[in-house]
């Protein structure tokens, strides 16, 4: 039987070939000390690329964005997110067990704009919590890969601004943001104080994500990656695989982008889907009165892996391990899986 085409997320890729070799031959040495040649050329090339003074190599998205919590507030604060948050919904409740804070959310559906966080900043009076950072995710991951548009970042920002608040990008896949804008990286990044960013979703990497911003913000991100237990040591052998994702896999996150929108479209024609418009390589499926789950073990039935990502909402992921021949069979069997989970369920009312 033909290996399952997984579409549960862009974290499944399997490092190639070449990205194994640049890993073996990788110049290494102690990190702790300072001494990963491969790192320092990592975290200096990841700065360069986002435009920011400084960049530490940490062991994911989650580290990277955690840190920037603990950099950028104090306990008690309240930090303002969009609805569905990566920071403060999948990250097992890390932003309060590490910086004490709390999320509020502003907007609806990830995204928000520089009035929904005006509306979702606390009057500066002792006994509300302190807002004290605002914080994007760009793409929205549960918003269904949807770019943050950059006038509404850039309007944020000012309010953040004026208000005295940090500001910190989940850009775990601002690689994608850029390929749908045309924007550069940086030009995306130009309005945080922290960004993090990851090479093992889209790029392709096996392990690993940066945490960039001004060398006086990194330099308090290091304290708190070792107090987290995430100083490594011979770290160069991974970070030689996230050299090797920048300079072979960032470009080709389009054709991914391209997957993706053949197989809403293939799926969309299915009755019982609302596939919701597709901006990157996420697209969120709505299959109203079935649940997810009839559809996911339908899915899996046919060959083919994909994620519940809400009671009646399925989630599928385009990525460098799914080439564009998959796309086709993958919608058809997917467009299957629909017709039975929902014939289930129709017979189970
Ligand atoms: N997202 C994963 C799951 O955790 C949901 C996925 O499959 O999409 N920020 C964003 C926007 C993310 O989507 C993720 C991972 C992270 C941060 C965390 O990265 P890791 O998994 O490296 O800690």
């Amino acid at each position: 039987m033909a290996p399952p085409i997984d579409l549960r997320s862009d974290t499944v890729t399997r490092p190639c070939a070449a990205m194994r070799n640049a890993m073996a031959s990788a110049e290494v040495g102690d990190d702790v000390y300072g001494e990963d040649p491969t790192a320092r050329r990592l975290e200096e090339t990841v700065a360069a690329l986002l435009g920011k003074e400084a960049a530490l190599f940490v062991s994911s998205g989650t580290m990277g964005n955690q840190i920037a919590l603990l950099c950028q507030t104090r306990r008690g604060d309240e930090i303002v997110v969009g609805e569905g948050a990566h920071c403060a919904y999948y990250e097992s409740g890390a932003a309060a067990a590490w910086s004490g804070v709390q999320p509020v959310f502003a907007g609806s559906g990830g995204l928000f704009t520089a009035a929904d966080l005006e509306a979702a900043i606390k009057p500066p009076e002792y006994w509300h919590p302190r807002t004290s950072l605002c914080a994007v995710e760009n793409t929205h991951n549960r918003a269904g890969g949807r770019v943050f548009p950059q006038a509404d970042v850039i309007a944020i920002a000012a309010v953040a601004r004026a208000r005295g608040l940090g500001l910190h990008l989940d850009g775990a896949r601002l690689w994608n943001a850029a390929a749908a804008t045309g924007a550069s990286p940086a030009e995306l990044a130009a309005p945080f104080d922290t960004v993090s960013v990851c090479f093992s979703k889209g790029l392709g990497a096996p392990i690993g994500s940066a945490l960039c911003g001004s060398r006086d913000l990194v330099r308090d991100a290091h304290r708190f990656r070792k107090m987290l237990g995430g100083g490594m040591r011979q770290v160069g052998v991974l970070a030689a695989a996230a050299l090797h994702a920048l300079d072979h896999n960032v470009a080709r996150v389009a054709e991914d982008h391209a997957n993706a929108r053949a197989l809403a479209e293939a799926i969309g024609a299915a009755p019982e889907a609302r596939v919701a418009p597709v901006e990157t390589n996420i697209v969120n499926v709505d299959v109203p009165g079935v649940p997810a789950a009839l559809v996911v073990a339908a899915a899996a039935r046919r060959g083919v892996r994909i994620g519940a990502s809400g009671p009646e909402r399925v989630r599928l992921v385009t990525h460098l391990d799914v080439p564009t021949a998959a796309i086709g069979p993958a919608a058809a069997a997917i467009c299957e899986a629909l017709r039975e989970a929902a014939s289930v369920a129709g017979g189970a009312r």
